[in-house]
């Protein structure tokens, strides 16, 4: 009975640093991104256009200043739906928002993807970069990466 009973704990207590552990890496997005936001220079806001279509971005390669602010315009010129996903490249943003000029804007502390609608969809995502490295954007419809949607979006 008690040998039950310590196995129980320690399994519990494992689980617990396990899911701890779990918690503390999906926190390592840019957790002050509204200050970077609020002290960057926007006035020097840098606009870079990517067009989206089957199966590629253009550029396909993306050079950007750590503590630039920028606009990305993210244009959907192709005939299907197409993702921008890159989970590491947004935790290492401090996001201050993503607009629709049609529909309005979304204020968040981070993203994982964004979908691009068809049909001439467009998104501005308004960011500061901040953690230097290199990083890969992808489209993980079908077969789509597979064809050529698939980015490097640098920060130095
Ligand atoms: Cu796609």
């Amino acid at each position: 009975m008690l040998k039950t009973l310590t196995i129980t704990v320690v399994l519990a207590v494992t689980a617990g640093l396990i899911f701890a552990g779990g918690i503390h890496a999906e926190a390592d997005y840019i957790t002050n991104a509204q200050e970077i936001v609020k002290k960057a220079d926007w006035k020097n806001m840098k606009t870079v256009t990517v067009k989206i279509s089957e199966y590629d971005y253009q550029p396909d390669e993306l050079v950007l200043k750590a503590g630039q602010p920028y606009k990305l315009e993210l244009i959907n010129v192709g005939k299907k739906k197409h993702y921008y996903t890159a989970p590491k490249f947004f935790k290492a943003i401090a996001t201050r928002k993503v607009q629709s000029n049609k529909d309005g804007e979304v204020k968040a502390p981070y993203l994982l993807a964004l979908e691009m609608m068809a049909g001439g969809g467009q998104l501005d995502l308004y960011f500061v970069p901040v953690k230097k490295g290199k990083y890969r954007v992808t489209c993980p419809i079908d077969d789509h990466r597979e064809q050529g949607s698939e980015g490097t979006l640098i920060i130095e």
